[in-house]
């Protein structure tokens, strides 16, 4: 759930960057994610394990104000309604889960680095539609 924050900041701070930057940060994001096992992919129980962190009464429904406290990203509230899948305005292990098997492309139930890069900067672009994109091009 934190893995765009920072692309998010650095994105809205610098207005573009170029892909191998972005690239760069979620090289950082996806190492701070593989952490049970650290074996260089993903597992969903790693990424689904996020999602309470930003629980602040452990009720395990993250909602919108609790989410807005904890991340300074300019777009964290487009954030919150792409991870709430169920449209609950809550964050739960399940709309983790269906995020998870978005960014699983292949459905080996493991995210590799192509897969979070490539799903990370599909979704940043959606946010940012100005982003990447030169002044007058
Ligand atoms: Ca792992
Ligand atoms: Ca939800
Ligand atoms: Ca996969």
């Amino acid at each position: 759930m934190h893995a765009l924050l920072f692309l998010c900041f650095v994105a809205f701070v610098r207005g573009q960057f170029d892909t191998s930057v972005m690239r760069h940060y979620l090289d950082l994001s996806f190492a701070r994610y593989d952490h049970t096992p650290m074996d260089g992919v993903i597992e969903e129980v790693e990424w689904d394990s996020t999602v309470y962190k930003d629980d602040a009464n452990n009720d395990t429904c993250v909602n919108v104000i609790e989410y807005a406290n904890a991340h300074t990203c300019p777009k964290k509230l487009d954030l919150f309604h792409h991870y709430d899948h169920n449209q609950d305005s809550c964050l739960k292990v399940g709309d983790l889960s269906e995020e998870f098997h978005s960014i699983d492309f292949n459905n080996d139930n493991i995210v590799s680095l192509k897969e979070w890069e490539d799903y990370f900067i599909q979704l940043t672009r959606h946010l940012f539609p100005t982003f990447g994109t030169a002044p007058g091009k």
